[in-house]
């Protein structure tokens, strides 16, 4: 018997931590115990509306302490909690809805529009829960979906008298998490991770990389939707008995400095474009005095951009890559051990492996494809059988990377291997960006490539070909895609050309338009 949500309520059991302080924040703060009764509560409530051990939960919630308390429910259930982008349109979010058979909704007051547009759009959603909506602010939701305020939820567990004391008895192989992610094809697809992969990802990199104590406090800019997220605010603060800052806001540098001079964090976790703003911002010196490490993953650090970083705030930042198939990072530089530019050497607990084309290994300063097994690799993705064959391979995950290994060991990232691209630590299928730009009716033909902005970060630009006669500036286009899709996704430039380069059989070169964007 194996179930996450025991392994990191430990400090709660204890009576010497059971006090101490849990989740902390705008939102609100709990002690371990207050975290441990509420996470009874709501699990009591899911099961009365009918959810059963292995049905997915989704949650369109903000960081906070009911966020945090909600996917532990779901997890104590014998459930799967599947947190999803805040920033998702509500056809994205119907798709996810749907992909996932989730029956239960749980949604931040903010994100309603959202929610009301995707449950309209999908059959069999039997309740959504809205936390502190305020009456006549709720989503409207179809004849036979029940809508009940968040609290609701947490009363009709507390009237069941703590029935759910006890977890359900999960396995280590039980599947405790679900996470979307677009990586590596495109289309989402949900990453299902077990129980006992929770526990990897803290015992590894948590425990060995970051050496993370109950004297830590953890604040991430990336929520708790992100694998990234969920790691570096849930489970290792909880795992170690430490706090976690939990910000319902969307960060930009001035709130995260507010955060950091409030709240006093040890552990600081961002993406690279993240630092670069902070870098831009006139956020003080002092603002970072209480973090003992900054850790970067999502993107390539540039080597420039760590040492400006430490430079101006006098703080380490730790490189490191993970995947949302990887559950958290598994290839990281250590403390003072760093060499900026590259992503550092293998996390104990993970083997790694670059090979070439017909899969045999590389030889040190030789190209190839980045291969990682360990014991949190996700079991595949829901009815994806097709890809989940071409990226789980075995014991091995192909990353979609292309690395290069030094004679030390130390790996350096050269590029992903396919189209994909990143903004901001997010994946970005071009095909998505060029799908929306060509429902403009200006625009015939559209291409999107990642190129650094003047930090040496990837962003996404389109280069566009506009009908005959067709008149759209680049800021309409721009505007367009903000609308159409998740705004992360929209591209920062947008080029007009008079044509796009192809191959002799009409295939787009991107290798080609990736030139001719920088031109
Ligand atoms: O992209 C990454 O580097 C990453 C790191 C940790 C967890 C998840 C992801 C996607």
């Amino acid at each position: 018997m194996f179930n996450a949500s025991d392994y990191l309520l430990q400090a709660a059991v204890d009576p010497v931590t059971a006090g101490r302080r849990a989740v902390t924040g705008p939102a609100g703060e709990l002690t371990y115990a207050e975290l441990a009764e509420l996470v009874g509560h709501i699990a009591a409530g899911l099961r009365a509306w009918g959810v059963r051990a292995e049905e997915r939960v989704m949650l369109l919630m903000a960081d906070g302490p009911e966020t945090a308390a909600a996917i532990l429910a779901a997890m104590r259930l014998g459930a799967v909690p599947v947190p999803v982008s805040t920033m998702l349109t509500g056809p994205e979010l119907a798709e996810l809805l749907g992909d996932s058979r989730a029956r239960v909704l749980l949604v931040s007051e903010e994100f309603t529009a959202a929610a009301e547009s995707a449950v309209a759009r999908v059959p069999g959603i039997r309740y959504v829960a809205v936390t502190g909506a305020a009456e006549g602010t709720e989503p409207a939701v179809p004849a036979g979906v029940r809508l009940r305020p968040f609290s609701e939820l947490v009363e009709e567990g507390r009237r069941r008298g703590g029935e759910l004391q006890d977890p359900y008895i999960t396995s280590e192989d039980s599947a405790a998490l679900w996470l979307y992610t677009s990586g590596t094809t495109g289309k989402p697809k949900g990453a299902m991770h077990r129980h006992a992969n929770i526990r990897h990802v803290v015992e590894s990199y948590a425990r060995q990389v970051l050496g993370i104590t109950s004297a830590d406090r953890c604040l991430s800019v990336a929520k708790l939707f992100f694998a990234y997220g969920i790691g570096n605010s849930l489970f290792f603060p909880l795992a170690a008995g430490a706090e976690t800052v939990l910000d319902p806001q969307r960060p930009t540098p001035q709130s995260v400095a507010e955060r950091l001079t409030e709240y006093r964090p040890t552990l600081f976790f961002a993406v690279p474009t993240f630092y670069a703003a902070m870098l831009r911002s006139d956020v003080p010196r002092e603002a970072f005095d209480s973090v003992r490490l900054a850790i970067s993953a999502g993107e390539v650090l540039p080597a420039d951009l760590c040492r400006r970083f430490a430079d101006r705030f006098g703080v380490e930042i730790l490189d490191g890559i993970g995947s949302t198939e990887a559950l958290h990072i598994f290839l990281s530089n250590r403390p003072g051990l760093s060499r900026p530019g590259t992503t550092g050497t293998a996390v104990d607990g993970y083997e790694l492996r670059v090979v070439d084309g017909e899969g045999r290994d590389c030889a040190a300063g030789e190209p190839g494809s980045l291969l990682v097994k360990g014991e949190s690799i996700a079991t595949g993705y829901w009815c994806r059988t097709s890809v989940t064959r071409q990226v789980f391979q075995g014991e091995w995950l192909h990353t979609g990377d292309t690395y290069v290994v030094d004679d030390d060991g130390y790996y350096t990232c050269l590029g992903r291997t396919g189209d994909m691209l990143k903004a901001g630590g997010i994946w970005v299928a071009p095909s998505e960006v060029e799908a929306r730009l060509l429902q403009h009716p200006a625009v015939s033909m559209a291409a999107v490539v990642g190129l650094p902005d003047e930090d040496g970060i990837d962003k996404p630009v389109a280069c566009t070909v506009l009908a005959d006669g067709a008149q759209a500036g680049p800021q309409e286009l721009i505007e367009f895609c903000r609308d159409g899709l998740a705004a992360f996704k929209r591209p920062r430039e947008v080029l007009v050309v008079d044509e796009l380069p192809t191959t002799a059989s009409g295939k787009l070169r991107r290798h080609a338009v990736r030139e001719l964007a920088a031109e």
